[in-house]
């Protein structure tokens, strides 16, 4: 990186850090003191521990580790350990109170930009091309979508707001043709692309159909109104017991309203509208939908050449509508809205092959298992990604309305639980095609 090359990288740094940390001030400012301690689910952190624990990684990594300089506190490191403290257990640690983790995410910010500051940007893979920080700003705002996760899952009055999404330009529905043929998938390029991301390498898929658009509450309701969530056989022998034992009968959030459904939003109830994409479901009743519908799930793979594969040059771009940064334009992200976009919404976020709105609005669920790309290296700790590998998670993919555009791209990997609900989780379907129906 040239003189003039970090001094722009350093610039584009700095106003990334700024920017997410006014997202996370945002979040956590908007409930008192109380509330931040407090733990709204088992399954989330209080407020206050997320907020320590995006200091405490930035402290380990930018502080310490690239910039070699004495820890601001040693004694906080297991506290805001995610692997050696369970969710369920973070609200009875002595967590550092509301004023004083704000105190330290503040000394350590403001380290980080002292040894910004002139930072020459070496070789070295931690800090060539910022990786390093961009690490840390993608984990501050994956950390800010957890949080807004855990607002979502507050009881009592609402605090956040936001205009609502744009209402539908264009009208889309059906199926999109891929045509078969071998894609590059993952990246080597992308200088903030994480582990998991690489290497880029190649897939040849068979021609396959993949919804246009997420599947819609409209459609969702069909499937709960067919008795779709008392129907063993659309649903997978594990789908079968956890729909039982967990008592599913519709999207978390979702409850009776006379003839309908309402939907609680961030403290506020409203009508389910039905040309918006669902959101709430697991990978379970994702799962059984499709079957229902007469399709499956996409393979991650399937996600990615839909949303990446330009068949006009045979190219893998970064996002479906080209290679540049999202704009407002292109999807719905970053917690400018409250609820995803009706579809038919951003047509300028639609790729080539005209499938919508694959970035932004609801993560969908794949039926592939996360593990690492063929070649895959941990970097820059095993902790990321490579511990997660395995059978237990599927991967979703896109990104949703609570995704920053700093940690959401077309290779982009995320993961969880089949169970997991509180995410922002939708999906679309997809299914084979017979041959005769590609050389239509
Ligand atoms: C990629 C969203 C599954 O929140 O567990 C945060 C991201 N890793 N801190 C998560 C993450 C470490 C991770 N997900
Ligand atoms: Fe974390």
């Amino acid at each position: 990186t040239g003189r003039t090359g970090a001094e722009e990288l350093r610039g584009r740094i700095a106003a990334e850090l700024e920017r997410t940390r006014a997202r996370t001030v945002l979040l956590t400012d908007a409930v008192d003191d109380a509330d931040l301690m407090r733990q709204h689910s088992p399954l989330m952190s209080p407020l206050v521990w997320d907020l320590a624990h995006v200091g405490n990684q930035e402290e380990l990594w930018l502080v310490r580790d690239v910039g070699g300089r004495e820890p601001v506190r040693h004694d906080i490191d297991d506290l805001y350990d995610a692997f050696k403290q369970p969710r369920r257990d973070r609200p009875s640690l002595p967590l550092l109170p509301p004023a004083e983790a704000r105190a330290y995410v503040d000394t350590v910010r403001s380290k980080v930009f002292d040894l910004l500051d002139g930072l020459a940007f070496s070789d070295r893979p931690l800090v060539a091309d910022g990786f390093a920080f961009g690490m840390i700003i993608q984990h501050e705002q994956q950390h800010d979508e957890t949080m807004l996760a855990t607002h979502q899952l507050r009881a009592g009055r609402a605090v956040l707001h936001a205009p609502p999404p744009p209402e539908p330009a264009v009208r889309v529905g059906g199926e999109v043709l891929v045509p078969a043929g071998p894609f590059t998938m993952g990246t080597d390029t992308d200088p903030w692309a994480l582990d998991n991301e690489r290497p880029a390498h190649r897939v040849d898929l068979p021609a396959y159909a993949i919804d246009a658009t997420p599947v819609t509450n409209g459609a969702y309701r069909a499937f709960i109104a067919d008795g779709g969530y008392d129907e063993p056989r659309w649903w997978t022998a594990e789908g079968w017991r956890h729909r039982r034992e967990a008592g599913l009968s519709a999207p978390m959030h979702w409850r009776r309203d006379g003839d309908g459904w309402a939907y609680r939003r961030f403290g506020r109830w409203s009508p389910v509208r039905d040309d918006e994409p669902v959101v709430h479901v697991c990978f379970h009743e994702a799962q059984a939908y499709a079957t229902w519908a007469g399709k499956r799930l996409p393979t991650e793979a399937e996600w990615e050449k839909a949303a990446r594969f330009d068949p006009a040059t045979g190219r893998s771009r970064r996002y479906p509508w080209g290679d540049d940064d999202p704009t407002t334009a292109h999807a719905n992200l970053g917690q400018r809205h409250l609820w995803p976009a009706s579809v038919g919404a951003y047509p300028g976020g639609a790729s080539p092959l005209g499938v919508h709105q694959l970035i932004g609005d609801v993560w969908e669920w794949t039926s592939t298992a996360f593990r690492g790309h063929p070649g895959f290296r941990a970097f820059p700790y095993r902790e990321y990604s490579e511990v997660f590998f395995g059978d237990d998670h599927r991967v979703l993919r896109g990104g949703s309305f609570g995704t920053d555009r700093s940690a959401c791209r077309g290779t982009f990997r995320n993961w969880d639980y089949p169970v997991r609900r509180q995410i922002f989780s939708g999906f679309r379907c997809a299914r084979d095609v017979h041959p005769d129906e590609v050389t239509r």
